[in-house]
């Protein structure tokens, strides 16, 4: 096992990776930027070491920096987190190179699975449901008959895309090649990759996504499905887990492990699906990262996933597929700083109190953040995720009200009232909602 590792992030993710190591024994180095001198992760790890200006470019996203403080502090590995340098294949060879462990996928699986065109022709080949239409890259000229070949809606995806950039949904024919045009320029804007492909577009569809884990030697699991179709200009606001029946949850369970497999993935990833409402589901991309919502994961299955990620990168082997039980319902709600009612606008300012619900079984708040904590605009508007484990999805929702009502959060908007909004309305109620639902929510 590792001695030390260093935590390449900020926030409650840095916190959860800390906590993690020191309940395994190891030791642990934070790096911060000038902005986050009081966070909470800088003060929990053992060694903290600044790694520049509060803009993430120049700390949290600068390799150099990082890298060095990893060899400066003898850390022989790194943990990134999500976001930041999470999913960046140059950093992981940096890391190989330096001879530090990068607690994650080897940069050739990131690189695969973060071209869509890539990855879409992998799980086609190896048999993964994947959406209907062309896997190859289609050019501005061409992506016309392409739609005509697919039939109309479709979708135009940039091949590098991510967070809801770089696509576009064509309704006819008229209207593909200006679109096309659209999403190449966005690629290469954001990207650096015009590249971009055509696929049918599935109206109102479920984000249903597997957490898999795989170790060194090929042994690959999975851990059950989230269903994210709460979201809001393609951010999460609310997940939970199950969503599936047991007969379900082992079919797509099966292809998420084979979609794994075909990229020789190694430590946790998630298999993102679309599916529609007669249970056709379809591949539509891979995360080479931990996820936000990977909690409700854990409370389901009581393993914890970033032990599982240290140790699987320390060469343990895999746990195996029936050691993976399931028990109850999880929900986690994001608790952001912003203002519902001034179109979700960040909110800044000084945690002046706070009061964390954090008490009673089943109920956990994972947040970096304390009173007297200056909340900075240079980064993620995250607080806390409030995340609840309940024997049933009705236990769940009302322990989720229950801890929604106690949290009190001064001197900064946050959208807790918006998150209690949803656990009253009734298709949420229902359990039957699609990505539309927000778009939908009357408040
Ligand atoms: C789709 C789709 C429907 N059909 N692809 C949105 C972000 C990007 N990762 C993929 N996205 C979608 N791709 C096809 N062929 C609908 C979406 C989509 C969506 C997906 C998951 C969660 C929320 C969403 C909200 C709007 C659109």
């Amino acid at each position: 096992m590792f001695d030390k590792i260093l935590i390449a992030n900020r926030g409650e993710i840095a916190v959860r990776v800390i906590r993690a190591a020191r309940e395994m024994g190891v030791r642990t180095v934070a790096v911060y930027s000038e902005a986050d001198r009081d966070a909470l992760h800088t003060q929990l790890a053992d060694e903290a070491v600044c790694v520049g200006p509060a803009k993430p470019a120049d700390s949290y996203l600068n390799m150099p920096n990082i890298i060095s403080a990893a060899v400066l502090t003898g850390s022989p590995a790194i943990h990134p987190g999500f976001g930041f340098l999470s999913e960046n294949s140059v950093f992981a060879s940096m890391c190989a190179e330096c001879g530090i462990k990068f607690i994650g996928p080897g940069a050739e699986t990131i690189d695969l699975l973060g071209n869509k065109i890539h990855a879409k022709e992998l799980m086609l080949r190896s048999g993964v449901p994947v959406v209907p239409g062309s896997a190859a890259a289609a050019g501005v000229s061409s992506a016309a008959a392409e739609a005509e070949r697919i039939g109309f809606p479709v979708m135009l995806k940039a091949a590098a895309g991510g967070g809801g950039r770089g696509i576009r949904i064509a309704r006819s024919g008229g209207e593909v090649e200006s679109l096309a045009e659209a999403v190449s320029k966005e690629g290469r804007l954001f990207f650096g990759d015009g590249s971009f492909y055509v696929e049918k577009y599935i109206e109102n569809p479920r984000h249903i996504e597997v957490q898999v884990l795989g170790d060194e030697y090929g042994n690959i699991i999975h851990l059950g499905e989230r269903n994210c179709s709460i979201q809001r200009r393609h951010q999460k606001i609310l997940e939970e887990t199950p969503c599936l029946s047991a007969e379900l949850r082992e079919k797509l369970g099966a292809v998420a492990v084979s979609a794994a497999k075909a990229a020789n993935y190694k430590n946790a990833g998630t298999v993102e699906f679309l599916m529609d409402w007669d249970d056709n589901f379809y591949f539509m991309e891979m995360n080479t990262r931990i996820q936000v919502e990977h909690p409700i994961t854990e409370m389901v299955t009581g393993i914890d996933l970033v032990k599982r990620q240290i140790l699987i990168a320390a060469g343990e082997k895999n746990l195996s597929q029936g050691d993976v039980k399931f028990s109850g319902h999880a929900i986690e709600c994001r608790i952001n700083a912003e203002c519902p009612d001034n179109a979700f606008a960040p909110s800044c300012g000084e945690i002046a109190f706070l009061l964390t619900p954090s008490g009673g079984l089943g109920l956990r708040v994972d947040s970096a953040i304390y009173q007297g904590l200056r909340i900075s605009p240079h980064y993620d508007s995250m607080l806390a995720k409030v995340i609840v484990h309940g024997q049933t999805r009705e236990d769940a929702v009302m322990k989720m009200r229950r801890a929604l009502y106690e949290f009190v959060i001064e001197g900064v908007e946050t959208n807790i009232d918006y998150q209690t909004e949803i656990l009253n309305n009734e298709e949420f109620l229902s359990g039957k909602y699609d990505t539309g639902f927000l778009g939908r929510m009357k408040s």
